[in-house]
């Protein structure tokens, strides 16, 4: 059978998660570049077909089709090769560490004094267009141009961005308080869970939250993890600016 295919972006949080999870069990795997970013690839009608959300990643198994980050990191563990289930934990973190709302991270830096953020006023734009072109995909499109309305609200409202800032720091405390007391996220083994803490914890490196975890067991676990030659292997992303993410 051929190698499994992962449609994926270089700096999306979900595709990192994949990559590690896969180099972690020692699956070859050949990727497939899917740019979210500069040419909007994810909307194309082939991409469309394989994953109706229109979002990376994608895995593709012989003919098996498997979407959302979650399901892939879990099909993986259950492939041959080292075991990366952890403890009875891990499942809770996959959802916790997946629940923040990375966009209001990435995008509350970007706004205009108003709290408009130009680019997703541009993408709302883009979303239409697209539906005028493709009419076809009009539940999928709606759905999202619904969700950019939201989203363009949700970053006009203070408030709101302090809540979700407020919980992706208890997160943080969390994960500070479980490598506390053993090596890993999930246990004493590495685990999918630690996949997920380590593109997490990138990305919030990114956003200059690492005073969040300064001095905290997380800084020295993050570094453990920095360490593993699934990371620069799996391309996690740390290091530059926002804007290139
Ligand atoms: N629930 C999905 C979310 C995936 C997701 O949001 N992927 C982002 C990149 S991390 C994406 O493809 N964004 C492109 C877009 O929203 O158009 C999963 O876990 O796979």
């Amino acid at each position: 059978m051929s190698l499994p295919i992962l449609y994926d972006h270089a700096g999306s949080i979900c595709s990192q998660m994949a990559r590690l999870a896969l180099v972690e069990k020692a699956v070859p795997f050949q990727r497939r570049p899917v740019d979210i970013m500069d040419t909007n690839e994810q909307f194309e009608p082939w991409y469309v077909a394989l994953n109706p959300k229109a979002v990376v990643p994608t895995l593709v198994i012989g003919n098996k089709v498997v979407t959302d980050t979650i399901r892939i990191v879990n099909r993986v563990q259950s492939m041959d090769g080292p075991d990366l289930s952890g403890d009875a934990t891990t499942q809770g973190w996959l959802k916790d560490i997946m629940a923040p709302h990375y966009g209001v991270l990435l995008y509350r830096n970007r706004l205009d004094p108003d709290g408009t953020a130009p680019q997703i006023v541009a993408r709302g734009k883009l979303l239409k267009a697209l539906l005028r072109q493709h009419p076809e995909m009009a539940d999928l499109l709606e759905g999202r141009i619904a969700g950019n309305r939201r989203f363009q609200a949700l970053l006009r409202n203070p408030e709101e961005i302090e809540t979700h800032l407020a919980s992706t720091r208890t997160l943080i405390d969390r994960m500070a308080a479980a490598v506390a007391d053993q090596p890993f996220i999930a246990g004493p083994a590495y685990s999918v869970a630690d996949c997920f803490a380590t593109a997490a914890l990138a990305r919030f490196r990114i956003h200059r939250l690492t005073e969040w975890w300064r001095g905290t067991a997380l800084e020295a676990y993050y570094d453990r993890m920095r360490a593993r030659p699934s990371f620069e292997a799996a391309g996690v992303i740390d290091t530059g600016s926002e804007r290139d993410i």
